[in-house]
């Protein structure tokens, strides 16, 4: 008879869950995935994509070995060759033109914690070149600091506080998916639930309330609902709000009537005055979604929303806050790690651009880890080409990807079952550890041993030792004596001992002077609030002689992948969902082209009746190669703080192709 044998392990990808996983493993091979039932998040079920992750972990295509390139294509050479060859470029290219020429980007595909080693690595082989700013949060955590002095979120539980909640922009049936059992919990307990979002999705359709604004109308209606606070009496504001800048947000707030705030978001008086009351009758708790403040105004509109509560009596009080970011480092020291300041920064969401002009010295060398630039990065047409022109490229990746088929040297890496780290999550306080189900596929190594292997052909031997759990120890020394030491976050999932569950609530908010900054009009060009007249953004209507009309490209996540990491990569054309009225005179199910200001994709038009008519929906994600990348037709664009990309605010046209 053969036994199977249970791991349990933590999920190390870009989510907000950091799920604690259980591996089946019978005869040395994982046969099964499932969640752990005594993870208080978890609670047994996992998501789609890593409940069938094992076909990608087992697949014939994963690189278990290094990759040089040859010509068009690559040959396999070992572990030790591949160290000595990338030690020698590193050293030759630092001599010739210093650590400038060569940029280090790590991206998301993991977020243990030991990851950040690589970092320290080249900071103390340079410093080198880096990346500034963050694509996927960077508005919306900047919005928070400026607020409030830090970007933190209520404890997950205290939804249940909650009377009413306003998932103002979440897509918690795809991207957060553990978050639907809490808020159900609490709708249970009477809490009723308003989504604001332009798509229409599941998580919509289950609400009480859908409103579905104008894409980026948000600041618009966040205006709106503020100034029937101050209409309706139901200011109550936070202790730390300075009487000078409710003024302030009051003005702003005025600078528009009610209804045209409601026209430039395209949404119903009553669903302004709704919104309010909600506030009103709190506690009310905000979850503030990503795809918002993926836009030039991002940082902006979390700004107002962090306003709403704050002037609302919400927030410091249960069930209440505004809750966008869990500080997921927020258990960890780090400060180690620390290392000189970069000669030079790369904008992220101008990768292409900023890479291409480098001068004096320009990029010989590019480091990826965990990240697929080519494909997630807007204007993926100038990242393929700054890959393509620089010297040295290394990429250390577990599988081919729009990056690593333009790399001189790829490195295979460890996949997230067979992952050694530490983690802490963004969307709950939990902590764990990720453990090897089984040990690495073929060559395959950790990030960690890539960088001792490195460090000790660099004479930097010292300094990076360790193994992976001497790491974790000396990260977790801040709550080590707190219930939170490795042996304790071993045995199971630990709450950051650190973080409090109700943010705010003696008054105060570590803002430099101990006030919240409220956002005000000199905060905001005017270009912000749109224009005065702006149409009803929902219905102009494209007929088959007039110039097909403008939409907003949603390009959205999608269950099937995390990221450009697919269950099954899709064969394409690309899939682009919208309202029959956006695509008149074209047929569901036809070929169609998706034209932007930067490019051009094929897409098979699918029709779906509760969308919008001013926008189309395609997955994030899709490969450049494959023709499948939403990224090849969105600009370099960044928002207003926290240099992300506004991948949001990409304009498209349907046209027969
Ligand atoms: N299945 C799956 N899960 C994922 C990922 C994935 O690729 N696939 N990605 C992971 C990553 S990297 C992250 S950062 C997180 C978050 O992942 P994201 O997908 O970025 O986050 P969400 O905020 O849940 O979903 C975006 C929602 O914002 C909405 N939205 C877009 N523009 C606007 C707007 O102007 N106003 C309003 N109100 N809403 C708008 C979109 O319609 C969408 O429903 O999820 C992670 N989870
Ligand atoms: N159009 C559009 N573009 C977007 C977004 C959007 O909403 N719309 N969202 C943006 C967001 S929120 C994000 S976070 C980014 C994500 O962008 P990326 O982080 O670049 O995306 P991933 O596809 O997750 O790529 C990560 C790569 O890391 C690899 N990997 C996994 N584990 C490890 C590991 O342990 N070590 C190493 N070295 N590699 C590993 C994976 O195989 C994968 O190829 O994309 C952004 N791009
Ligand atoms: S990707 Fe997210 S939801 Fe899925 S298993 Fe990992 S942490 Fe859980
Ligand atoms: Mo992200």
């Amino acid at each position: 008879m053969n036994r199977s044998r249970f791991v349990k392990t933590t999920c190390n990808r870009d989510c907000p869950d950091a799920c604690s996983i259980v591996a089946e493993v019978a005869e040395d091979r994982i046969v099964r995935l499932r969640g752990d039932k005594d993870h208080p998040v978890t609670r047994g079920a996992l998501c789609f994509r890593t409940r069938n992750f094992l076909s990608r972990h087992h697949s014939a295509d994963r690189i278990t070995q290094p990759l040089l390139r040859r010509g068009d294509g690559f040959v396999a050479i070992s572990p030790d060759d591949a160290l000595d060859l990338a030690a020698e470029k590193l050293q030759t290219i630092r001599k010739e033109s210093g650590g400038a020429a060569i940029f280090h980007y790590r991206s998301g595909g993991s977020l243990g914690m030991l990851k950040e080693i690589c970092d320290a690595f080249f900071g103390r082989f340079g410093p080198v070149t880096i990346k500034v700013g963050d694509i996927c949060n960077g508005a919306g955590e900047a919005a928070q600091i400026a607020d409030f002095g830090e970007s933190e979120s209520h404890d997950i539980f205290d939804l249940h506080n909650a009377r009413h909640i306003i998932n103002w922009g979440k897509n918690l049936h795809v991207s957060n998916v553990h978050l639907i059992r809490v808020v159900t919990e609490a709708r249970r307990r009477g809490a009723d639930l308003t989504v604001i979002d332009p798509v229409s999705t599941q998580s919509a359709a289950d609400a009480d309330h859908h409103f579905a604004l104008r894409p980026g109308g948000d600041l618009n209606l966040a205006l709106a609902v503020g100034r029937r606070l101050f209409e309706m009496n139901l200011v109550k504001p936070h202790p730390a709000c300075s009487e000078q800048s409710v003024t302030a947000f009051r003005h702003l707030c005025y600078e528009r009537s009610n209804n045209a705030w409601a026209k430039a978001a395209d949404v119903a008086r009553w669903e302004v005055d709704h919104l309010a009351e909600c506030l009103g009758d709190g506690p009310t708790a905000i979850l503030i979604g990503w795809g918002l403040q993926r836009r030039a105004f991002g940082a902006a509109t979390v700004r107002a929303l962090d306003a709403l509560c704050a002037l609302s009596g919400n927030l410091g009080v249960e069930g209440g806050g505004c809750s966008f970011y869990f500080k997921r480092r927020g258990a960890f020291d780090t400060s180690f790690l620390k290392s000189g300041k970069p000669p030079r920064v790369i904008r992220e969401p101008f990768f292409g651009e900023d890479v291409l002009a480098a001068d004096a010295p320009p990029i010989r060398m590019i480091w990826v880890t965990a990240g697929n630039p080519v494909a997630m990065l807007p204007d993926s047409a100038k990242v393929a080409e700054a890959f393509e022109k620089t010297e040295f490229t290394v990429v250390v990746d577990a599988f081919h990807t729009d990056t690593t088929r333009r790399a001189d040297l790829i490195l295979p890496v460890t996949t997230l079952l067979e992952d050694d780290d530490l983690l802490g999550a963004y969307g709950h306080h939990y902590l764990g550890v990720s453990r090897p189900v089984l040990p690495p596929r073929g060559d395959a190594r950790s990030d960690l041993e890539w960088i001792q292997g490195l460090a000790s052909r660099l004479g930097m031997e010292q300094d990076f030792a360790g193994a992976p759990r001497e790491w974790k120890e000396r990260m977790l020394r801040p709550v080590c004596d707190r219930g939170a030491s490795l042996e304790e976050i071993e045995r199971g999932p630990v709450r950051n001992p650190l973080a409090t569950r109700v943010l705010f609530s003696d008054g105060t908010v570590p803002t430099p002077d101990g006030k919240i900054r409220l956002l005000c009009a000199e905060d905001l060009p005017p270009s912000a609030l749109g224009a005065e007249q702006e149409e009803p953004g929902g219905h102009p209507v494209s007929t088959p002689s007039s110039e097909p009309c403008e939409l907003w490209l949603m390009s959205n996540s999608h269950p099937r992948s995390q990221s450009s990491q697919w269950v099954e990569e899709p064969s394409g054309p690309l899939e682009a969902i919208v309202h029959p009225d956006a695509a008149r005179g074209m047929e569901e199910g036809r070929e169609v082209c998706l034209h932007s200001a930067l490019g051009e994709l094929r897409v098979i038009l699918r029709f779906d009746r509760r969308q919008r008519r001013d926008l189309v929906i395609v997955p994030k994600g899709g490969a450049l190669d494959r023709g499948l990348a939403a990224n090849a037709l969105i600009p370099a664009k960044a928002t207003d703080l926290g240099m992300g990309a506004a991948y949001q605010d990409t304009r498209v046209r349907l046209r027969p192709c």
